[in-house]
C-alpha cells in the first residue's frame, strides 16, 4: 500500500443543534460539540476525523477544552511531517502523551481516512485487511437507536413508537435511579417483544443490587454500565447476581481492560466506542479479543456528526460485530449534517457502508464553516 506523508493538520471546533438531545443519568449537552480534524497529505487527499469530546466532562473526563488543547499543543506536533506506511503506526507516534483517548482517536481516524483515500480503499475494507481471513466487511451495519430520559412514560412510548415505525429493531433507553424499574415495566407491558436494553451511565452502586435485580424480569438484551465509570471489579461482583447480561461501556478503555474484565467475569457484552479506546488500532485489538472469547460485540456512539458516524459504520460492518449498534440514521441527529450523502435506515435496521474511498462521505465545507461559527457564538467557554 502507498504510504502517506502528513503536511498539515487543521482543527475545527464545531457546534451544531441536536434534532433530539439525549438526556442521560449525568445530564444533557445543550448542543453537539466536537473537534473536527483534517489531515492533509502530500499525496493530495485530506483525511477527516472527529474527536468526539463533549462540552462537560460527564461521560468521560475529556472536554472541548482539553481535546483542543491536547491536540493543538501535544498531538499535532507528533504527527506533522511524518510518513505513515500503516495507520496502525499512529499509536506509537502518540505514545508520549498519556490518556486523552477521544482526542487521539479523532486524529488517528483522520489518518485512517487519508490512508484509505490515497489507496482507493473503503475504510471498512482497510480495517478488514488487518483481521484474519473471513472478516471482510458485510457492507452494512446492524443498528438501533438510543433514547434519552423523557419526562414521562407516555412521552417515552411515543418516541419508541416513532423509532419502531422508522424501522429500528433495537431500542436503548437511558435510565437513572428513580427512572428504571417502572419505566422498563411500562415499556414491556406495551411492547412485549421489542428488543430492549437499558444504559445507566454509571448511576448505581453495589448497594443497589436488589433494586437492579428487579430489572431481570423484563427480558432485557443487556444492562449497560450500571456501576462506576472506572470500575471493573465491582461489575464482576454484580454480574453473577443478575440474570441480565452486563454490557460495559465507560470502564473498558483498552484491550487490556477488556482482558481483565473477561478474566473477572465483569461483562457478557461489550460496547466498543472507538473514541473511548483511543483509535481504530486499539479497536482492532479489542475486536480480536472479542472474537477469540466469543464475546457479543457492538459499536457504540457519541452522537457523532457524519464524519465520526461514517467511520463507526465502517467498523460496525465487520462480521465480529454481532449485536445492533448505537449508530442511527442522519435524521436522528442533525439537519443538515456536515457530510453528504446522509445515512438512511434500510430494511433490516441497517445502515449501508458508502461506496466511496475512506469513510465514503464528503464533507460540506460551507456547513463546516457554519458549525465553526456556531461554536464561536454559542461556546460556553473559550478554548484558549
Ligand atoms: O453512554 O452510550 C452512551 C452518547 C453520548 C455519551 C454517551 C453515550 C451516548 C449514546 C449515544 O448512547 C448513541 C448514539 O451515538 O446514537
Ligand atoms: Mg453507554
Amino acid at each position: 500500500m502507498k504510504p502517506i506523508t502528513i503536511t498539515a493538520i487543521h482543527l475545527y471546533p464545531i457546534a451544531m443543534p441536536y434534532l433530539e438531545p439525549l438526556r442521560t443519568s449525568f445530564g444533557q449537552e445543550p448542543f453537539k460539540a466536537a473537534v473536527i480534524i483534517e489531515v492533509v497529505t502530500r499525496e493530495g487527499s485530506s483525511g477527516w476525523g472527529e474527536a468526539s469530546v463533549e462540552i462537560n466532562p460527564g461521560y468521560g473526563s475529556e472536554t472541548m477544552g482539553t481535546g483542543y488543547h491536547v491536540l493543538q499543543e501535544f498531538l499535532l506536533p507528533l504527527l506533522l511531517g511524518q510518513t505513515i506506511t500503516s495507520p496502525t503506526e499512529v499509536p506509537a507516534h502518540l505514545k508520549s502523551v498519556r490518556g486523552n483517548k477521544h482526542a487521539k482517536h479523532g486524529l488517528e481516524a483522520a489518518v485512517w481516512d487519508a490512508f484509505a483515500r490515497v489507496n482507493a480503499l473503503r475504510l471498512a475494507d482497510l480495517l478488514a485487511a488487518y483481521l484474519p481471513a473471513g472478516h471482510a466487511s458485510k457492507g452494512y451495519a446492524w443498528v438501533g437507536v438510543s433514547i434519552g430520559i423523557q419526562p414521562t412514560l407516555a412521552a417515552t412510548l411515543e418516541i419508541i413508537h416513532k423509532r419502531l415505525a422508522q424501522g429500528y429493531e433495537r431500542i436503548k433507553l437511558k435510565i437513572k435511579p428513580g427512572w428504571d424499574v417502572e419505566l422498563a415495566r411500562g415499556i414491556r407491558q406495551a411492547l412485549p417483544d421489542v428488543m430492549l436494553m437499558l444504559d445507566a451511565n454509571s448511576a448505581y452502586t453495589l448497594a443497589d443490587v436488589a433494586h437492579l435485580q428487579q430489572l431481570d424480569a423484563f427480558d432485557l438484551l443487556m444492562i449497560e454500565q450500571p456501576l462506576g465509570d472506572e470500575d471493573i471489579y465491582q461489575h464482576s461482583q454484580l454480574q453473577p447476581q443478575l440474570t441480565s447480561r452486563i454490557c460495559l461501556d465507560e470502564s473498558i478503555k483498552s484491550a487490556d481492560d477488556l482482558r481483565l474484565a473477561l478474566q473477572l467475569g465483569a461483562l457478557r457484552v461489550l460496547n466498543l466506542k472507538p473514541a473511548r479506546v483511543g483509535g481504530f488500532t486499539e479497536c482492532l485489538e479489542i475486536y480480536r479479543v472479542c472474537v477469540a472469547h466469543d464475546l457479543p460485540l457492538w459499536i457504540g456512539g457519541m452522537l457523532e456528526t457524519g464524519i465520526g458516524r461514517a467511520a463507526n459504520v465502517a467498523l460496525a460492518s465487520l462480521p465480529g460485530v454481532t449485536l445492533p449498534c448505537d449508530i442511527s440514521a442522519t435524521d436522528r441527529y442533525f439537519d443538515p449534517d456536515l457530510t453528504e450523502p446522509p445515512f438512511v435506515l434500510q430494511p433490516g435496521s441497517r445502515l449501508a457502508v458508502p461506496a466511496g474511498a475512506g469513510i465514503g462521505v464528503t464533507l460540506q465545507r460551507e456547513r463546516l464553516q457554519a458549525a465553526v461559527a456556531q461554536w464561536e457564538t454559542t461556546r460556553p467557554y473559550s478554548l484558549g
